[in-house]
């Protein structure tokens, strides 16, 4: 079964050109983007995203981060999405990060950690629904799809 996720580059990543190298990273793994949108957040949106960590002494500064410029939000699609993609990008502050990690190799500070990807499916669709509406989501598979299915495992 796929699941779906939620994931947008922050504005460090698009500031520091390295937009390319993480989607090339979350390609390489496979994921089916369904949708892919550049914007710069406004802060209804920001403050709607980061709703859980409203009054944390980092909330204001996540916020100024978050609408500073733009992002890139994408929603993907893969068996474990939601899992795999947070492996994938690594623990929150970057000097803690595993290397291989996006964030292990190529983050800066906790909160100039390039990558936000959502923590459960849940929370994937409420937070893709403040940058996409319905239409925006594509429905297709790729020929390759059904190998990821095949016997094995
Ligand atoms: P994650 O993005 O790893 O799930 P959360 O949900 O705990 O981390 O925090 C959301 C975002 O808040 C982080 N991506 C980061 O940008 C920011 N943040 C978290 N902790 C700190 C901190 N101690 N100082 C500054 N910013 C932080």
């Amino acid at each position: 079964m796929f699941e779906r996720t939620f994931v947008l580059l922050k504005p460090d990543a698009l500031q520091r050109s390295l937009a390319g190298e993480i989607l090339s990273r979350l390609d390489r793994r496979g994921y089916r983007f369904v949708a892919l949108k550049l914007l710069q957040p406004t802060s209804e949106q920001a403050r709607a995203h980061y709703a859980e960590h409203a009054g944390k002494f980092f909330f204001d500064g996540l916020v100024e981060h978050l609408t500073s410029g733009p992002v890139l939000a994408m929603v993907l699609e893969a068996p474990n999405a939601v899992s795999s993609v947070r492996q994938l990008v690594g623990a929150t502050r970057p000097a803690e990060a595993a290397a291989g990690t996006i964030r292990g190799d190529l983050g800066q500070s906790p909160l100039r950690n390039l990558v936000h990807a959502a923590d459960s499916p849940e929370n994937a669709a409420l937070e893709l629904a403040i940058y996409f509406n319905q239409a925006d989501l594509l429905d297709y598979e790729r020929g390759s799809d059904r190998w990821i299915f095949e016997p094995g495992d």
